[in-house]
């Protein structure tokens, strides 16, 4: 089922005019509305009067995360903030979160996206739909719910976690469809199995699976032990949130529709920043057509990927490939985006800690954890009179014991992860060697 059929096939140069007079449209606004792309257009030599559309795209530089953050909290927004809706926030390079904000108009956008997006996933109006994505500042649980009402599913919000009462709400209201991160979804197909709890209990027939990167093997596993038909659905908060793009049900492996009429992307080489030919792979780059709280131009989303027209297809849009990689050090926990430098900037508030500190992200079973190894300082191992810091020590020094709970519960407080902390000795963690130092391991072999 298409939810807006007459955009979702629009044909191709239909979609290019209106990209381009939606393109010309959001380059004179974001030019006399937020001060930051003034400044940055007028330092590119661009006037919105000689901008051209399309065919100048690549003439608008690139807006990046930092962007956000020197910006923080509302530098970027084009409205005064009466007029903003609602925010929503995702995680930062040094600690301070991204702060994204939408008009009504954007949120009916966005939900206009995310019905789309679940359209193609397999749902149906009636069907009832189970969100677990989580609630809250992120994107992921509050868009999806809207783009399900839009759509006319019932939902049910009982967002990340919690696995009894995911499982018993499953067997007790049957909804057709699970929304979740893929890593999430394996948890509870593995569950369902171990418990013993037979296939006709349940009445799953659709998953829509995004915010982390995930494989045909998860695809596999997730669809054979839900009973389901397993989509992807992919966003970022700069941009919108989940539903900036999504895979079809009868299309499944060969790409997810880009929402062209409201995101333009590109593909550009990552160390050049040039547009790579189609199907190459490369950054992904969004320049919003639609956004009216915060439009954004150009956005270097880091995630590598390709873009390509090619058969299979029942919509005209594009489509891109599944993402290969980060082109930055971001991680993604359990759908949660996370940067090693938000526990440096953790470190940098507290005594008694070396700046030194090693991360490193492994997988158990289907969940990832994520191990953390903070030094204390020189100052403190002199006064604790200690060579070396061993898990020992920690157990017999009070000190080190709170510190490490003050770590854990900062780290779970500023990034919303619970990570297990080490402390070391000061000088026990390796040093760099002259290269970058490799202060962040990730062993999931994805
Ligand atoms: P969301 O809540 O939609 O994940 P965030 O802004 O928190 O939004 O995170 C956006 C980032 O998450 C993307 O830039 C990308 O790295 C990752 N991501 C989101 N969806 C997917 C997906 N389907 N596949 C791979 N990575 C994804
Ligand atoms: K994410």
């Amino acid at each position: 089922m298409l939810f807006q059929p007459e955009l979702e096939r629009m044909p191709l140069a239909q979609l290019r005019e209106l990209q381009n007079v939606r393109l010309k449209q959001q380059v004179e606004y974001v030019y006399h509305r937020v001060p930051f792309y003034k400044a940055k257009l007028d330092a590119l030599g661009v006037h919105p009067s000689a901008f051209s559309g399309l065919a100048d795209l690549t003439k608008l530089g690139f807006t990046r995360k930092t962007d956000f953050r020197d910006n923080y909290p509302f530098g970027l927004f084009a409205v005064p903030q009466p007029e903003v809706a609602r925010l929503h926030c995702s995680s930062g390079t040094t600690g301070k979160a991204t702060v994204v904000g939408y008009t009504a108009h954007d949120l009916s956008i966005f939900a206009e996206v995310v019905a789309r997006s679940l359209a193609a996933a397999g749902c149906q109006p009636g069907m009832k739909l189970q969100n677990a994505y989580g609630y809250g500042l992120f994107t992921g649980g509050l868009g999806i719910h809207y783009g399900a009402e839009k759509l006319g599913l019932t939902v049910i919000p009982v967002s990340g976690g919690g696995t009894d009462r995911q499982l018993q709400l499953l067997q007790d209201f049957r909804p057709e469809i699970i929304c979740a991160t893929p890593s999430y979804a394996q948890v509870l197909a593995e569950e369902i199995q171990r418990r013993g709890i037979a296939p006709e209990a349940l009445n799953l027939q659709y998953a829509a699976l995004g915010a982390e990167p995930w494989t045909e093997t998860i695809r596999q596993q997730v669809e054979s032990g839900l009973g389901v038909q397993a989509t992807n659905i992919y966003g970022l908060s700069e941009i919108m949130g989940p539903g900036v793009s999504q895979e079809d049900v009868h299309e499944r492996g060969t790409g997810s529709y880009i929402w062209e009429d409201h995101f333009l992307p590109e593909v550009v080489d990552k160390d050049t920043g040039e547009p790579v030919a189609e199907g190459e792979l490369g950054v992904l780059v969004f320049t919003t057509l639609t956004k009216q709280a915060m439009p954004i131009l150009r956005y270097w989303t880091n995630d590598i990927t390709n873009l390509y027209y090619g058969e299979s297809r029942s919509r005209t849009h594009v489509k891109m490939g599944p993402i290969r990689g980060r082109a930055d050090d971001m991680l993604i926990i359990r759908g949660v985006n996370f940067f090693p430098t938000q526990v440096e900037a953790i470190l940098s508030g507290l005594d008694n800690v070396s700046p030194y500190y090693q991360v490193v992200a492994s997988r158990r079973g289907s969940l990832d954890e994520v191990e953390v190894s903070v030094e204390i300082s020189e100052e403190l191992m002199r006064r604790l009179e200690l060579a070396a810091v061993t898990e020992a020590a920690v157990e017999q020094h009070e000190c080190l014991r709170t510190l490490q709970g003050t770590l854990v519960k900062k780290i779970k407080d500023n990034i919303g992860l619970s990570m297990k902390v080490h402390l070391r000795g000061f000088g026990q963690l390796p040093r760099s060697e002259g290269g970058k130092m490799s202060k962040v391991q990730d062993l999931r072999g994805r």
